[in-house]
C-alpha cells in the first residue's frame, strides 16, 4: 500500500480496500478547484468530503449483490489543481493540468471518475477523451439542475455556468437530464439547436422518461457529467447552487443502471459538491453514488446482458 500525499485525506472506502495503480481498472481523480461560485462556496472541499465519507459506504452492494470495492481494484490519485493550496491558478492551468492527467489515465486503460470542484472542471476532462479518441464521437449525459449553456458569465467563458455550452461547441452531442433552471439565452439556443433535454418536469411526470432519455443518446459511447445539484436538494443539499424538484435517489440510479447497460460509457465526472459542517448526507449521497458508478461499470454484465 503506497501512502497517501499531504494532501489527500484518505482513499476511496478506506486503506484495507484500495489497490495500487498499477492494479487498479478505476483511479478516482480528486480536483478540489474552485474559482466562480456564484451562490454558496465550499466545492474546493468537496472531492475530501466524498472520499471521507466513502469510508462509510457499505463494501457490498445490495442491488448487485456484490462486493465491489473487494472486486474491482481502486486507486485514488493525489489532487490536481487544487485552489485550496494554489488559490491563483487560472482557468487555462487547471483545464490544462486537468486534460494532461485525464489523458494518461486514459492511456493507462483506467476508468477515471473526477470528483470536483466546479463543474468547469469538466470542459478539461471531455478535452482528454475527445485528444483520446480523435475520430470517434462520444455523447455528454449531464445530470444538472442547470443547462449550464450560457456563453459567458460574469466575465469568463469558463464559469461553473457555461461549461455544456463549451462542449456543444466542441461539436459534441449531448443528453441533458433533470434541467430545472435556464435562463432565455440558454433556452434559445436549445430550440436553435435542438438539443436533447430531459427536463425534471419530465422526469416527474412521465413514466417511461428512463427509456426515451435512453434511447435518444446517439453513439454508443457515452462521457457522464453529474452535477450533483441535479438530484434534488432535499438528498444532497450541499451544493453551491440549489434548486428544488430535482431527481430522486431512484430516477438517478435506475436511469444510470440502464446507460450503463445499453452504452459504453468511458468516464465519470461527479462535480460540485460544497459540504455543509455538522451534516453528512451530501457527501455520503455523493460517496454512495460513486460507488454505485463503479458497480455498474465493472459488475452488471451477468445482470443486465
Ligand atoms: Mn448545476
Amino acid at each position: 500500500m503506497s501512502r497517501q500525499t499531504s494532501t489527500l485525506t484518505v482513499p476511496f472506502l478506506g486503506a484495507d480496500v484500495a489497490t495500487n495503480y498499477e492494479q487498479a481498472k478505476v483511479v478516482i481523480l480528486p480536483i478540489p478547484y474552485e474559482a466562480t461560485t456564484t451562490y454558496r462556496r465550499g466545492c474546493e472541499h468537496g472531492p475530501d468530503a466524498i472520499l471521507e465519507a466513502s469510508q462509510q459506504v457499505e463494501y457490498y452492494d445490495e442491488e448487485l449483490d456484490k462486493e465491489t470495492g473487494l472486486e474491482v481494484g481502486i486507486y485514488t490519485a493525489e489532487a490536481i489543481a487544487d485552489t485550496r493550496n494554489t488559490p491563483k491558478i487560472t482557468a487555462e492551468e487547471m483545464l490544462q493540468v486537468t486534460q494532461e492527467t485525464v489523458f494518461k489515465l486514459i492511456k493507462d486503460n483506467k476508468f477515471a471518475i473526477a470528483l470536483g470542484g466546479e463543474h468547469s472542471i469538466t470542459t478539461g476532462v471531455i478535452a482528454a477523451y475527445c485528444q483520446a479518441y480523435p475520430s470517434e464521437v462520444f455523447t455528454v449525459v449531464q445530470i444538472d439542475a442547470h443547462g449550464d449553456l450560457r456563453h459567458e458569465y460574469e466575465g469568463s467563458i469558463h464559469n461553473h455556468a457555461c461549461v455544456m455550452r463549451r462542449i456543444v461547441d466542441m461539436g459534441l452531442p449531448t443528453v441533458q437530464i433533470g434541467i430545472r433552471a435556464i435562463c432565455k439565452e440558454e433556452a434559445d439556443l436549445i430550440k436553435e439547436k435542438n438539443l436533447t433535454v430531459f427536463r425534471a418536469r419530465d422526469v416527474a411526470k412521465n413514466p417511461n422518461w428512463i427509456e426515451d432519455a435512453i434511447a435518444a443518446i446517439p453513439t454508443k459511447k457515452v462521457f457522464l457529467t453529474i452535477d450533483l445539484d441535479g438530484i434534488d436538494p432535499s438528498l444532497i443539499p450541499g451544493v453551491g447552487t440549489p434548486e428544488p424538484g430535482g431527481l430522486t435517489w431512484y430516477d438517478l440510479t435506475v436511469f444510470l443502471a440502464q446507460v450503463f447497460a445499453n452504452h459504453q460509457v468511458i468516464g465519470c465526472d461527479v462535480m460540485e459538491l460544497a459540504p455543509i459542517v455538522d451534516s453528512v448526507v451530501s457527501q455520503f449521497t455523493a460517496a454512495k453514488l460513486v460507488y454505485k458508478l463503479i458497480g455498474y461499470q465493472f459488475l452488471t454484465a451477468s445482470r443486465y446482458c
